[in-house]
């Protein structure tokens, strides 16, 4: 009797999907829930989202306020720093062209600093604000789950994933880059995943 060898499982990815996948990502079976701290609770009569720092009008949304900006929605790509990436990831939500519109954000403004809810942060150079970089919403037609930063994070696409600020409350425009959560330990203050900058130090 010949003993079989253990099948050997090679997951089977599409040649175009591997094509899509920045150096050293690996395409994710499932969507893991990624983030320090706790879920935070979300009161619709308190939450507001405050934008400050390089602006000429400094403001604060309300829950209603906030949602009654336009809207749009994209199909964008997720690329954990861990490695793990996702594709064709459809968001719902406000353009930070928007609001960087009704703000006035001003010439000498050259980094955004994203403010999650109990003091997560994130700093992104304003060169980083493409048209594809939404205050998110909803995810594939839902309403963006808590897990997942609902009411609002920010989804930055084409950075590694740590930049896409679960419970966003505020955006401040600066003319000096400020590490956030991540950078303090090293990690990239651009974050491009196609030029793999994991680390700055
Ligand atoms: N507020 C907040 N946002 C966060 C994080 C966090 O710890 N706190 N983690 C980031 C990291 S490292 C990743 S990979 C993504 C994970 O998003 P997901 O849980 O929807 O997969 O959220 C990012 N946004
Ligand atoms: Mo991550």
């Amino acid at each position: 009797m010949i003993a079989r060898s253990p099948a050997i499982k090679r997951p089977k990815i599409d040649p175009a999907a591997q094509e899509r996948l920045p150096p050293g990502q690996i395409l994710a079976k499932r969507w893991p829930v990624r983030h320090e701290g706790e879920i935070p609770p979300f009161d619709p009569a308190t939450w507001s989202l405050r934008v400050w720092g390089c602006v000429a009008r400094p403001l604060a949304w309300s829950w209603d306020g906030f949602q009654a900006l336009p809207q749009i929605t994209i199909t964008g790509d997720m690329h954990c720093v861990a490695r793990w990436s996702l594709l064709d990831l459809v968001w719902s939500g406000t353009p930070i062209g928007e609001v960087m519109a009704r703000t006035n954000v001003l010439p000498e403004a050259r980094y955004v600093i994203f403010h999650g809810e109990g003091g997560y942060t994130a700093n992104l150079p304003l060169a980083a604000m493409t048209p594809d970089v939404l205050l998110a919403t909803a995810h594939d037609g839902a309403p963006l789950a808590p897990e997942r930063g609902g009411p609002v994070r920010l989804v930055a696409p084409n950075r590694y994933a740590w930049k896409s600020v679960k419970w966003l409350r505020g955006i401040e425009f600066a003319r000096d880059d400020a590490p956030g959560f991540w950078e303090r330990y090293g990690y990239s203050a651009s974050a491009d995943p196609w030029a793999e900058e994991r680390f700055d130090r």
